[in-house]
């Protein structure tokens, strides 16, 4: 499972312009959804070929009693309860604050593994600001400039030290690995019986550590799946229960780990932030989506108007998914449901031969060239695979920095149409191939 790395400290350290640092990677990767808007406390990162979640906890005051901070508090803590690794951050040019040793207390009674992080210190004699924090009692402190870059790379390579380097990814025999997610009381765990209920479970895992993520394998109609759950998933005699405390490292943690994910709905209820930020995030994995709204027995005609009204103007962005309308609770859509899962770990797995990518290419070329940038006319050769779940599309070519994303959006079209890929994002990188002199010189 990826690591979680958690950013804490006091206001205005920095913990934000790390977090955009280690997170910018993948910010080309999501621009190619329009309307999406990524939750800017929750983010993916990867640096030197390690991938890791990162969460940034905003302005943490401890102890904050009511109202907004006091919220934001609660979900700090939830955080910092949840890290495998916090990164402790305060500022080299302010020195060490009593908010800062406030903050110490409270980090220590966490009894979570921690990293003391000095910013803002470029252009600084690192040992001479380190010094004063070593009061803290955290050990060696790691002196970093967010904003420059300075020492960044060091401190990720530490604080993912003890974390094993992920396997390849798994084996594809046991069928797909399915996230069911969502909110508080949108009907996940109705969902989950539903469909482990009326089938045998095969077996279940009890988690080992805190860290494990809980597959239960089980078969519906002669097919093999795994239930990915980290959001506390219990089991009570026959039925399972989740635990309704939300948690939305859980939730990430649990569809990074996934091949599909099943972002669940509640018919009853208007679309959130919330549920935006969580189909986001799926996409920012690029994991397989379908999309489950639930309670649809309970919704009248005018609710279900409004629904799909607010889904198509909030979550745009998912228009690669199918959307079922269901009752978990009256085992009605489940069929369909679990239909479009299949096709979507189809769509996800899918192996698209060189020859056959090349020939959509250039078929998709001759009927709409790239427009001319400047002196530069892109020039799209041909394609390969780069990768499954999600399909990677690697185009080679020249020039094509200066292809622009609306002409990368028809190609993305082109290719989900013409390989009929519903229900999984697709990307598309490219490779400039360098001019060949330029090589042979070095
Ligand atoms: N000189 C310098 N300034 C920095 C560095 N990192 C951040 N800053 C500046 O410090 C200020 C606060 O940075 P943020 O990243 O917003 O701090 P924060 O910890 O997220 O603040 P809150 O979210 O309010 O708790 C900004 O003006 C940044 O430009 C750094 O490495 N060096
Ligand atoms: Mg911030």
């Amino acid at each position: 499972m990826k690591p979680t790395l958690v950013l804490v400290g006091r206001p205005n350290v920095g913990k934000s312009t790390l977090f955009n640092r280690l997170t910018r990677s993948r910010d080309a990767l999501v621009a190619d959804f329009p309307g999406l808007t990524r939750d800017r406390h929750y983010g993916h990162g990867k640096t030197g070929g390690r991938a890791y979640l990162v969460v940034d906890t905003g302005g943490f005051e401890p102890g904050a009693r009511d109202g907004i901070m006091h919220e934001m508090a609660r979900q700090a803590e939830q955080a910092i309860v949840e890290a495998d690794m916090l990164l402790f951050m305060v500022d080299g040019r302010a020195g060490l604050t009593p908010q800062d040793k406030a903050i110490a207390d409270r980090l220590r009674r966490a009894s979570r593994p921690l990293l003391l992080v000095v910013n803002k210190a470029e252009g600084m004699d690192r040992a001479l600001v380190a010094a004063e924090f070593h009061e803290l009692g955290f050990g060696e402190p790691l002196v970093i400039s967010a904003a420059h870059g300075d020492g960044v790379r060091e401190l990720v390579d530490e604080a993912l030290a003890p974390f094993p380097a992920d396997d390849e990814e798994e084996a594809e025999a046991r069928g797909p690995r399915i996230a069911v997610v969502g909110r508080p009381n949108v009907g996940k765990s109705t969902l989950i019986n539903a469909l482990l209920g009326e089938e045998r479970v095969i077996a279940f895992d009890q988690p080992g550590t805190t860290r494990d993520a809980i597959a239960v394998p089980f078969e519906r109609n002669g097919k093999a799946y795994t239930l990915i759950d980290t959001a506390g998933l219990r089991r009570r005699g026959k039925v399972f229960e989740a635990v309704e405390k939300f948690s939305v490292i859980k939730t990430l943690q649990s569809v990074e780990e996934a091949n599909v994910a099943v972002l669940v709905l509640d018919a009853g209820q208007e679309i959130s932030d919330q549920d935006a930020h969580i189909a986001g995030f799926i996409v920012e994995a690029g994991r397989a989506l379908v999309v489950a709204v639930n309670k649809w027995d309970q919704a009248d005609e005018y609710r279900r108007d409004r629904l799909k009204a607010d889904l198509a103007r909030k979550l745009n962005f998912l228009g690669f998914a199918k959307i079922h309308y269901i009752s978990a609770l009256k085992g009605e859509g489940l069929s369909g449901l679990m239909a479009s899962v299949d096709a979507a770990y189809a769509a996800a797995m899918t192996r698209l031969p060189t020859p056959k990518l090349t020939r959509v290419l250039q078929a998709a070329v001759a009927r709409q060239t790239p427009p001319r940038h400047g002196i530069f006319r892109p020039k799209l050769r041909y394609a390969h695979q780069g990768g499954t779940n999600p399909p990677v599309i690697v185009i080679h070519g020249n020039a094509l920095e200066h292809v622009p994303e609306s002409y990368k959006r028809y190609l993305e079209r082109t290719f989900m149409e013409h390989f009929k890929l519903r229900g999984t994002p697709l990307r598309i990188e490219f490779r400039t191939t360098r001019n060949p002199y330029a090589d042979k010189e070095a």
